[in-house]
Parts: C-alpha cells; structure tokens; sequence
C-alpha cells in the first residue's frame, strides 16, 4: 500500500457543459486529496507527449482538436492506491458503456467527449502530473479528514 498522486483532467466539453463542481465533488467526497489544480490551454506539443500511444490512430487529430477547442482543468489528486481508484471512479473510456456510478457512466455518452482523463498506471501517473504541473504547483499539506477516510494502519 502507498500514497501515490495522479493526474485528473477536466476535458473541454466538461467546461462547456458545467460539471466542474460535479467532477471535482466526485473525487473530494471519495476521501481524495487535492494536491494541485489549475486552468490551462493545452497545445499541440503537450498533446503529442500526452497522448504519443494514439498518435497513429485514425482519430489522433479530432481528438487534439477537441482537446485545444477551449481550457481544461488539470488535477492533482493524492490517496492510498489513488492511481487506480481514480480510473474506477472515472470508469471506460466508451462513456456510453461505462458503468452507472462512474464520471463517465453518469455524465457522458461519448467515447471521445468523455468529460475526464486520468492516468491508467502508477508510472504514467508520476510522468503526467510532472508533463502539468511545475514543481511549486504541487502542494504539500496535511488532510486532517485522512484519519477519518483510513484506518491508522493504513496511513
Ligand atoms: P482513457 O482516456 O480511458 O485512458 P485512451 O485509450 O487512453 O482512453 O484514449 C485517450 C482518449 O482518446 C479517450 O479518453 C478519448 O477521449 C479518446 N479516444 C480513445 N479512443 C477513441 C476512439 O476510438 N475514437 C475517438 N476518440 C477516442
Ligand atoms: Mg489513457
């Protein structure tokens, strides 16, 4: 068991369709802790780092178009195992399929407007939040509602 960080990103549709505070609630009342968060454009040359596993994929630049169509929120979310936790509550990338429960299962019908990116393992977790965020956005601080959310011996 470790505290690990993980990248969140509110995708542009989400800032269109209002559910910032949705999302953000989502993480918050999981027993997350929010370790970074900012507005930002994305650009080609960040997309291209972030999504390289695409880049050969038919749908690689409608997919950074709408990446870039308006700001994003970026996320820093710390938690025990939270690399995974995280991707559950966002639930399948086909948001039409994703479980009910999930972002995505509640929010979404799209596979591509799918409202939210987060990190699919604990090393890519550690490159996204550092592709970001710089090093003084990251916050260190304690969580007084940690000794609520675990139990001693997992902290
Ligand atoms: P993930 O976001 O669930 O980790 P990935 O396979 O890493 O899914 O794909 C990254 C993003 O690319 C997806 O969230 C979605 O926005 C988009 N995407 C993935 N597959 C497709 C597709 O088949 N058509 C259109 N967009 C896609
Ligand atoms: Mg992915």
């Amino acid at each position: 068991m470790s505290m690990e960080k993980t990248l969140v990103l509110v995708k542009p549709d989400a800032i269109q369709r209002g559910l910032i505070g949705e999302i953000v609630s989502r993480f918050e009342k999981k027993g997350l802790k929010l370790v970074g968060m900012k507005m930002m454009t994305l650009d080609e040359a960040i997309l291209r780092e972030h999504y390289a596993h695409l880049a050969d994929k038919p749908f690689f630049g409608s997919l950074s178009k709408f990446m870039m169509k308006n700001p994003v929120i970026a996320m820093c979310w710390e938690g025990l195992e939270c690399v995974n936790a995280v991707r559950l509550l966002c639930g399948i990338t086909k948001a039409r399929s994703a479980e009910a429960g999930s972002i995505r299962g509640d929010l979404a019908m799209s596979v591509s407007c799918n409202v939210v990116h987060a990190s699919d393992s604990v090393e890519n977790a550690g490159k996204e939040v550092k592709r970001f965020f710089k090093d003084g956005e990251i916050f260190d601080y304690k969580k007084t509602e940690f000794e609520h959310v675990y139990a001693e011996d997992e902290m």
